[in-house]
Order: C-alpha cells, then sequence, then structure tokens
C-alpha cells in the first residue's frame, strides 16, 4: 500500500516594525518546533543572498538610489523568487518561518505616500496565505533605542509611525498581537502558544494566494 502524503506544514510570518526582535523570534520558534519533532525551516525576507537582494541590501545601506516603484517591485520579486521553495516544503509537510513577507512589503512602501496601498499589493496577490501572522507589537519610541536603530533607510520615528498605521490596515483574522515589550522568553512562550492553537486548529487545507 501506498503511505498517504503528509499533512503540510504551517506557513507562519512574523511581522512588525524595525527593531522590534522578529529575527531572533522567529529562529528560537524554528527551535522549539523542531526539538519538539516538527519538521520547520526558517526563511527571511528580504533574502540579500540573492543577486535581487544584493540590490536591496544597497538600497537599504543607501549604496543606490532607486525609484519607489522599483524598489517595491524588487522586494516583491525577491519573495516570488523563493516561491517554489515555499511550496514545495510546505508540500513536504515542513512549516515555514517567515521573518518579514509581503505585509512589510506593503506597509513600508506605502508609507512613503508616493505609492497607494491597493498598488502596492498588486505585484504580492498570489502569494501564498499565511496560517497565522504573529505581530511584534512595541511602542515606536522604544524599538527606536534598541541597538543599531537609524543605521538603514526607513528607521526613522515619523516614517515608522506610518509603517505602522499601514500594518493596522492590512489585519485580518489571522493576525495575533504579541507583546513585544515583555522578555525573550515571555514573548516566546506567547508566539509558541498561538502556533500550537493554530497547528491544532487549522484544517491546512489547500494553500489559499494572499488577497485574490
Ligand atoms: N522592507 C522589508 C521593505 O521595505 N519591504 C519589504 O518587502 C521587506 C521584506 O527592509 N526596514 C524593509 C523593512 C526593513 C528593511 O529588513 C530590512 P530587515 O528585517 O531588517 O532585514
Amino acid at each position: 500500500s501506498v503511505a498517504a502524503p503528509p499533512r503540510r506544514g504551517a506557513l507562519i510570518v512574523i511581522e512588525g516594525c524595525d527593531r522590534t526582535g522578529k529575527t531572533t523570534q522567529a529562529m528560537k520558534l524554528v527551535e522549539y518546533l523542531n526539538g519538539s519533532d516538527r519538521k520547520a525551516i526558517f526563511m527571511r525576507f528580504p533574502d540579500r543572498t540573492t543577486p535581487i537582494g544584493c540590490l536591496i541590501d544597497s538600497y537599504l545601506s543607501r549604496g543606490v538610489n532607486l525609484e519607489d516603484q522599483v524598489i517595491h517591485l524588487l522586494f516583491s520579486a525577491n519573495r516570488w523568487e523563493s516561491h517554489p521553495k515555499i511550496i514545495s516544503t510546505l508540500k513536504s509537510g515542513a512549516s515555514v518561518i517567515i521573518d518579514r513577507y509581503a505585509f512589510s512589503g506593503v506597509a513600508f512602501s506605502a508609507a512613503k505616500e508616493s505609492l497607494g496601498l491597493q498598488w502596492c499589493k498588486g505585484s504580492d496577490a498570489g502569494l501564498p496565505k499565511p496560517d497565522v501572522v504573529l505581530f511584534l507589537d512595541l511602542p515606536l519610541e522604544q524599538a527606536a533605542t534598541r541597538g543599531e536603530y537609524g543605521s538603514e533607510r526607513y528607521e526613522e520615528l515619523k516614517f515608522q509611525q506610518r509603517v505602522y498605521k499601514n500594518y493596522m490596515a492590512l489585519r485580518d483574522d489571522t493576525w495575533k498581537m504579541i507583546d513585544a515589550s515583555k522578555s525573550i522568553e515571555e514573548v516566546q512562550r506567547s508566539m509558541e502558544a498561538e502556533v500550537e492553537r493554530v497547528m491544532k486548529e487549522s484544517k491546512f487545507g489547500p494553500l489559499p494566494g494572499l488577497w485574490w
């Protein structure tokens, strides 16, 4: 007899303004899942290791200037180039934990006011929709005091306030707000609790497309 195909993995996205602890928490979540016998991989956007990612990196560190539309589309393209890997990993039964996703793409680009929210959503529409979005919520003044804040483009309080507002406009019932002012361990535990809940409740049917 042929073994049943594995139940697909969960697509878990971690979002938040700059310096809210997303990378630390995403990595801890991967460790937690792998440590409890559930396969999970870590991904992050921008993925600065690809040719498109290198260009994004040099834009963020102010090495090159690009039109607002161009950098927006590069961030989207940088996600689409990982689309096959996301799909194949989920199909294999492993979960994918992603540090930033299309919500960052829209929230940051639309904060420029040269670009509208609707226009920004277009280039990411159809990417797999996450099973849950864990939003690390931290007062922006507090984030601004964290290490290396201000070293890259966008790391400025007024800008972050517009980013935050855009994030709130993108929320739906798959979003969970996490109080990121708590200790690393406390944040970790509330994220684990959310993920356990999602994994228990979700039917993990076919992956719907984002913004379709
Ligand atoms: N960013 C990130 C965007 O403007 N658009 C996107 O699509 C993504 C994924 O890049 N300030 C911004 C948010 C951050 C910066 O992110 C780099 P990180 O998480 O610091 O590597």
